[in-house]
């Protein structure tokens, strides 16, 4: 198979060239995987915890280095992408804390006892896109080894560099041999032998709703466990009475942070109709203020698209006969760039406001009331994330309450906390990765009876 020509969507340069594995290595690699697990799973759990701490120091001590593979892979500004390497490191610290506390039950029986194990599945495939390669990867796999399974990992096709890496971090930290393996190559093959091959008992994939349906599908035959994490078309909905200088100044971070390929962008903007003008004047400058450039420069708070092609498909969301109220910066040259844009969508099947875009494209429509608000943040297939602004704490929770949507946040753009759970309701997915439960997500739970008379 023909090597895979790494490019940096910001110079259009090639950096890296990777072999891909083709299905053979893949089983090959599962095979190995599934006699590590038999051993790994029967590490003491203070020493699966000790090596899981140790590969976080290992991350910890190469944060630099994981972040600048990051801005030449995918593009990523340095300072997001430190926050992923420093992501990576704090969700396998906390990791480290699940093996001791993976404990069962004893449940009350007459004429015996009663317990429950939790035990690892095996072999867990973990599918990563390239939007997010680092974290993405370690909600995965880090709960994965933390409860007793061998993982292996496959990296977007476009961005395999910072996973091969932890890769080798992992080794470096003391993992032992075929724990934790990293399989470069594309998803028809590497990525179908995860969900085909019957020695990996559970596929964690985040991508697409459309392919996650497939892998959905695919692991049905064997009723193999799967999480998904897939799409979204979160609304960041702005009452009246919220403070709208704040709404409107952090707004661009909530969809065009990671240049909009972000499944929690807030790319549909909704605002009370009586203050919807004075939103947009508020709206206008932060949007062009976006500092849109070199991914690597220290002060850059948007960076380019994946690549050509991506770039395109976001294009086409913006026709000629959209509404498009404002524009921000776009560089020149190479790279794969494209401008914040702010549009005013016609009627309610816009493509622009029932697709996820993936790219710094935002719509922003208004509502007379809380109730049409929370009809309009729902009119999706999606259901993952979103923000609500407002200064009254009755309408905060009865908001929260009606939005169909996983991980929401009031007066704020944040969707990820690595000890929360995260994860969509309708189309967005399906399990619910990070927070105190990550871990029981890869056991399965046995009930043992002993009889004692
Ligand atoms: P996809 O095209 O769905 O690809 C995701 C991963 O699946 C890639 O590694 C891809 O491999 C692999 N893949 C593709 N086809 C496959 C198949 N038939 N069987 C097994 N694996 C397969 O998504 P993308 O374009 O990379 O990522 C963007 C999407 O991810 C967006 O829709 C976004 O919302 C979603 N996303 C969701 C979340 C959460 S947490 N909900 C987070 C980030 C992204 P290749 O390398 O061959 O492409």
């Amino acid at each position: 198979m023909a090597a895979t020509q790494v490019v940096n969507p910001a110079t259009e340069q090639v950096v890296a060239s990777v072999e891909p594995t083709d299905a053979a290595a893949t089983d090959a690699a599962i095979e190995r995987a599934r006699r590590a697990a038999s051993e790994w799973r029967e590490v003491a759990p203070g020493d699966r915890a000790r090596l899981l701490r140790r590969f976080a120091e290992a991350v910890d001590a190469d944060v630099e280095r994981l972040a600048r593979l990051e801005v030449d892979n995918a593009g990523h500004t340095i300072g997001n992408a430190r926050w992923e390497a420093g992501n990576v490191r704090d969700v396998l610290h906390f990791a480290a804390g699940m093996p001791e506390r993976l404990s069962g039950k004893q449940i009350p029986v007459a004429g015996g006892l009663d317990v429950t194990f939790q035990e690892p599945l095996g072999v867990v495939g973990v599918i990563v896109p390239w939007n997010f390669p680092m974290p993405i990867a370690a909600w995965g796999f880090a709960p994965a080894l933390a409860a007793g399974n061998a993982v292996v990992l496959k990296p977007a096709e476009l961005t395999p560099l910072t996973a091969l890496r932890l890769g080798e971090l992992a080794r470096e930290a003391g993992l032992p041999e075929h724990v934790f393996q990293v399989l470069p190559g594309k998803g028809s093959v590497v990525g179908q032998r995860f969900v085909t091959h019957p020695a990996v008992r559970k596929v964690v994939f985040t991508g697409s709703t459309e392919v996650g349906k497939q892998i959905m599908a695919g692991c049905a035959e064997q009723v193999k466990r799967v999480t998904l994490e897939l799409g979204g078309k979160s609304a960041n909905i702005v009452f009246a009475d919220a403070d709208l200088e704040r709404a409107a100044a952090t707004a661009p971070y909530g969809v065009f942070d990671n240049a909009g390929q972000d499944c929690c962008a807030r790319s549909r903007i909704l605002v009370q109709r009586s203050v919807f003008d004075r939103f947009l004047e508020l709206l206008e400058p932060a949007v062009r203020g976006v500092r849109v450039g070199d991914p690597g420069a220290e002060d850059t708070e948007m960076g380019p698209l994946i690549s050509a092609a991506h770039r395109e498909r976001v294009a086409a969301f913006v026709e000629p006969s959209t509404k498009v109220a404002f524009t921000g910066h776009r560089p020149e040259g190479p790279g794969f760039w494209y401008p914040p844009t702010v549009v005013l969508p016609t009627a309610p099947t816009d493509r622009v406001l029932t697709e996820e875009v993936f790219g710094p494209v935002v719509a922003v429509l208004p509502f007379d009331d809380e109730a049409e608000a929370v009809r309009l943040a729902n009119d999706t297939e999606y259901g993952l994330s979103g923000s609500i602004w407002t200064n009254d704490l009755g309408r905060a929770l009865r908001v929260s309450r009606g939005v169909e949507a996983g991980n929401l946040s009031v007066n704020s753009h944040s969707s990820v906390r690595y000890w929360t759970p995260f994860g969509g309701f309708k189309q967005s997915g399906l399990g619910r990765e990070l927070g105190p439960d990550a871990a029981l997500a890869f056991t399965e739970t046995k009930n043992v009876f002993i009889a004692t008379q």
